[in-house]
């Protein structure tokens, strides 16, 4: 099986004038997971941990199209997701160390973020998992009459799962305010689309349930942001739920224990050297003279000077105590 970069046609139009954030926001997910991935082999951090590299543009063309009010549900693959939404790195970067300064005191981990001040409804660990509580907080929003919208993102591998299309029906029958993001990386674990879907043209099945579905080149952040924009537009209109695939592409294995046996290396090389989408923004960016050495050099060390400051924070940070454990497990005295 083999995963083909999209067929779309190659960007003509300007980087907008913002262009730059861009960058610098897909550069904080690069550096940051490659950090955690640097972490992890060295045992400060434990447990599951799913890297975004090579997805970067589609959490950061997405976010940009979302207000502070609206919420995200996300995978456990969220990272980049939560750093953008305002999670701060050091609260991050303490949740992935399991100590208690992260944003969910270190109970949650990698795959678990979650952080309500910014309406971040996690880092949920199971597939698919994310979509039916996307539904609920529009309902809420809903009968709440608030002007709000819920970004759900999720694999192309949640879309074989019973509660998408529980999830897709509703939303569309209630006229929801959710944008459904499909991260199509085209593979779910060691699965590549083709293995497990009979319909492969997702915009199709999620067109099914009547609502406006369409795909973007998700390697192109500028693309990304733009049919975010519209789908927002459109669901702030009361128009309903819309579904936007983002057609991306994992450099990383599913997770760190991966050995990624079941891609062929020269796909895995073809989309690194061809469509990194930090790689092709900055290039755009050169060529509209919008971007020199000088400006990236110092990006790049405000990154690392925000990422030196994470770790020492989350290594400064303390285990919960023992004698915390069953804090907000049980509700009550027990009796
Ligand atoms: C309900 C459920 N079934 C199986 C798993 C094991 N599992 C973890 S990730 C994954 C693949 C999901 O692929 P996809 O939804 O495409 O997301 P991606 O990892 O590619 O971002 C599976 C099967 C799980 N976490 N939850």
């Amino acid at each position: 099986m083999t995963a083909t970069p999209p067929a779309f046609t190659p960007p003509a139009e300007p980087v907008p004038a913002h262009g730059v954030d861009l960058l610098r926001d897909m550069l904080r997910i690069r550096r940051f997971e490659e950090t955690c991935a640097e972490l992890y082999s060295a045992t400060k951090i434990h447990g599951f941990l799913h890297l975004y590299i090579g997805e970067e543009a589609v959490a950061t063309g997405t976010l940009r199209a979302l207000g502070p009010d609206d919420a995200i549900v996300a995978t456990y693959r969220e990272h980049g997701h939560a750093l953008l939404r305002g999670v701060g790195a050091e609260a991050l970067m303490a949740e992935m160390f399991g100590r208690s300064g992260g944003c969910c005191r270190g109970r949650g981990g990698s795959m678990h973020v979650f952080d309500a001040a910014t309406r971040f409804y996690g880092g949920n660990a199971i597939v698919a998992g994310g979509l039916p509580i996307a539904v609920g907080l529009a309902l809420a929003d809903r009968m709440l009459g608030r002007d709000r919208v819920t970004a759900c993102f999720f694999g192309e591998g949640a879309m074989a799962e019973g509660e998408f299309h529980e999830s897709l029906n509703l939303a569309a029958l209630w006229k929801l305010p959710v944008l459904f993001l499909c991260e199509n990386n085209h593979y779910a674990m060691g699965s590549a689309l083709e293995l497990t879907e009979s319909e492969t043209n997702l915009t199709l099945k999620a067109a099914s349930y009547e609502v406006p579905a369409w795909s973007v080149d998700g390697m192109d952040v500028v693309a990304v942001e733009r049919e975010a924009r519209r789908a927002v537009l459109a669901i702030r209109g009361g128009g309903g739920p819309v579904f936007l695939e983002c057609q991306t592409y994992r450099f990383r294995a599913h997770s760190m224990y991966d050995p990624d046996l079941y891609r062929d290396r020269a796909e895995v090389a073809e989309w690194k050297e061809q469509h990194d989408p930090i790689d092709l923004l900055a290039a755009r960016l050169r060529a509209q003279d919008m971007l020199d050495d000088a400006t990236l050099e110092r990006i790049e060390a405000e990154i690392a000077a925000e990422l030196e400051a994470a770790v020492a924070f989350a290594e400064a940070s303390e285990l919960e105590p023992v004698e915390d454990l069953a804090r907000d497990v049980y509700a009550g005295d027990g009796a």
